[in-house]
């Protein structure tokens, strides 16, 4: 099998959430270092425009969003199951409203504790992902983003104080979404104490994080496009029937929350869960661009 490259940076806490999946998996995979910022020069010939992280390449198919990574690394090694079939319902709900809601809680006090040591430039490009990235925004919204993290904090210790992990006795990908905004506090100064304070959460955040590093080997952009360009994307099959699309028709893809970069490309799989496009790029050829159809708009061009 081609090996899994994950798009990333250290500080990136949705990349975490994969890491903690990789880890977990026990999964090999190549790690390749993007900016924090865009311009990202390395990235966009593979995604065509896509700039958020992380992103998941494999050979010459590239996957956006860590929903559709997750379940593309479960496909791709499905013990031990992060989305178990009986659980995969409530786990997608809960990744949702971890991915969505408390994550955005948690970054106004995040950010505003880290200001004074932000690379220049940091806030102009979020702000131009978001309005809400203004300095001003975020020193306004902080104070209630934290009263309001903290009522989630609460209730994830609730929980926690009665199952191992939040859907039961084991490990899924409601958990790995869960951490990954609790982790960020952790680059927030004081505000880790809030986990601390609360023994469930606390106790499985040690668990979570003691997985490990997982095993990754350093992978260079330059080499990670050479391996796209040497590549055919082959996770292509299975057809557009009764999803709304044709095949070769044109599409723009781009998120409905946050970053307004598009992927064009001409639909070559779609179903009620994913689409994916393929386009050509002149530094790596021809890829297949997968995206989830949650949180994605789609247009017709
Ligand atoms: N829904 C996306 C969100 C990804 C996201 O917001 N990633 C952040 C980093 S943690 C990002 O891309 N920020 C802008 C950047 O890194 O350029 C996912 O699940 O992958």
């Amino acid at each position: 099998m081609a090996e899994i490259i994950l798009h990333h940076y250290p500080l990136s806490p949705f990349a975490e959430k994969v890491r903690r999946v990789l880890a977990c998996k026990q999964l090999p995979w190549r790690s390749v270092e993007q900016p924090i910022m865009a311009p990202k020069p390395d990235l966009t010939p593979l995604t065509g425009g896509y700039r958020r992280i992380p992103v998941l390449q494999i050979g010459a198919d590239v996957y956006c969003d860590t929903a559709l990574i997750v379940r593309v690394l479960e496909k791709l090694q499905p013990a031990p199951a992060c989305v178990p079939a009986g659980l995969a319902g409530a786990a997608a709900l809960i990744e949702d409203w971890a991915d969505h809601r408390l994550f955005m809680q948690t970054v106004p006090p995040v950010v505003v504790a880290l200001v004074d040591h932000l690379p220049p430039g940091f806030l102009a490009d979020r702000a131009d992902m978001t309005p809400a990235f203004t300095r001003e925004a975020l020193m306004a919204a902080a104070p209630q983003a934290l009263a309001q993290a903290l009522i989630s904090l609460d209730r994830l210790d609730a929980q926690l104080s009665h199952t191992p992990f939040i859907l039961g006795d084991a490990f899924t990908v409601a958990d790995a979404a869960c951490f990954h905004p609790v982790w960020f506090l952790q680059h927030g100064g004081d505000l880790f104490a809030a986990v601390r304070e609360r023994p469930a959460l606390s106790r499985w955040f040690d668990q979570i994080a003691g997985f490990g590093a997982g095993s990754s080997v350093p992978l260079s952009n330059a080499e990670a496009l050479a391996i796209a360009r040497d590549a055919r994307p082959l996770d292509v099959t299975g057809g557009c029937a009764g999803s709304g699309y044709d095949a070769g028709e044109q599409i723009a893809i781009v998120a409905d929350d946050y970053g307004r970069e598009q992927t064009v490309g001409s639909v070559i799989r779609a179903n009620p869960e994913e689409i994916v496009v393929l386009r050509h790029d002149p530094l790596v050829g021809e890829v297949a661009v997968h995206y989830p159809r949650a949180g994605y708009r789609f247009e017709r061009r």
